[in-house]
């Protein structure tokens, strides 16, 4: 039964888009070398639509990923747009496979379009419609492995662009690279600016605990994957070697396996990424986990929809700046004197460039 404030879904587009980076963003675990986007349309028979974007890291996962939100779309064809009641029809769908993988990932196309769509139908941001208001959230510039020399430039860049915490990525052959790389951004920032590290799950649990240690005395923040992202256990043993705060999360598929990480005491700090835990239904859930778990949450990626949603995340710490999407993007999110700041027009705030997305279509 529907009336008159109710969405129905019409359809849900899905185009590959694959952006160009001027040089390949290099992690510990490989390299970026373009920005592989799956942009997501949800069409209601109303006349009000709802966009997100999901990021598959390799151009190999564009077409698979389309695909599966197309599929999504005529599995959903004439239903309510009821982010809850979708979660539970396509959680009830995939219950053999898993809702996990490229799954997880176009369900949460889905469920972030039609967060998007309820908000832009009531005529109110995000953080507004899930009972918040948006609000500068404290913003780190987040870089990649880029050697000594890069690290020096990046903090430059930081500093000028105001930012008060920087991230870069270690995890080099040796230690001392690792350390000398900190080093020099604190050198550039000076002993105010938060940083943080991210060893993107390439260390053993022997080699992570030697190099946490060898880092306890370098003032940083949080210490990011150092071993293998679903080693709960190797991670909880990490922590208890370390002084410094271990970061986990980005790759948290749905709230099931956060609740896994957080009972095996395997980081001190929570970043769910908000494509794989499960989009808006599942950042809200996971929010609620880390207030009940006592810990601070920051965002990964997808920085436009975490604005909105670190504004009504209880432990709400810091949010991750990364330029990816925005390229095709008309209003990129802004950062003010070190802080995000989320529009407070209607919906996610996203809206696409259709020149830029034309031009880096990958169908
Ligand atoms: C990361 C890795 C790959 C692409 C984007 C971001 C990284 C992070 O793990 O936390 O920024
Ligand atoms: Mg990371």
């Amino acid at each position: 039964m529907t009336d008159e404030t109710t969405l129905t879904i019409r359809s849900i587009g899905a185009r590959a888009v694959n952006v160009p980076l001027p040089k390949p963003l290099p992690t510990s675990s490989g390299a970026i070398t373009t920005v592989p986007l799956v942009l997501v349309d949800l069409m209601s028979e109303e006349g009000v639509n709802g966009c997100a974007y999901l990021f598959c890291y390799t151009s190999a996962a564009l077409q698979p990923v389309a695909s599966l939100v197309r599929s999504l779309g005529e599995m959903l064809h004439g239903d309510v747009v009821a982010p809850a009641a979708i979660e539970h029809k396509l959680q009830r769908a995939f219950r053999l496979l898993g809702p996990q993988g490229l799954t997880g990932m176009a369900m949460a196309g889905v469920d972030m379009a039609a967060w998007d769509a309820l908000a832009r139908a009531a005529g109110m941001s995000l953080a507004r419609l899930l009972g918040g208001e948006p609000r500068p959230i404290p913003a780190y510039a987040s870089y990649f492995m880029n050697g000594i020399a890069g690290a020096e430039k990046d903090a430059e860049e930081a500093l000028a662009a105001g930012f008060k915490a920087i991230k870069i990525k270690i995890g080099y052959p040796h230690l001392d690279t690792d350390i000398q790389a900190i080093r020099e951004v604190r050198r550039v920032s000076g002993d105010e600016i938060v940083i943080m590290v991210d060893y993107n799950q390439c260390l053993s649990v022997p080699q992570a605990v030697h190099r946490a240690r060898a880092l306890d005395d370098e003032g940083v923040y949080w210490l990011e994957e150092p071993t293998v992202a679903d080693d709960f256990a190797g991670h909880a043993k990490i922590a208890r070697a370390a002084r410094t705060p271990i970061q986990l999360g980005e790759n948290w598929w749905g709230c099931h396996d956060m609740a896994k990480s957080i009972a095996a005491g395997a980081s001190d700090l929570a970043m769910p990424d908000v494509m794989k835990i499960g989009g808006v239904t599942g950042w809200m859930r996971a929010a609620s986990l880390a207030e009940a778990s006592g810990m601070p949450v920051s965002s990964h990626i997808f920085q436009e929809i975490s604005a909105q949603l670190l504004a009504v995340t209880p432990t709400c710490d810091w949010l991750e700046y990364i330029d990816l999407a925005n390229p095709i993007l008309q209003q990129p999110l802004t950062v003010q004197d070190g802080c995000a700041v989320a529009g407070d027009g209607p919906g996610t705030g996203l809206s696409w460039d259709e020149d830029a997305v034309k031009k880096y279509l990958a169908d």
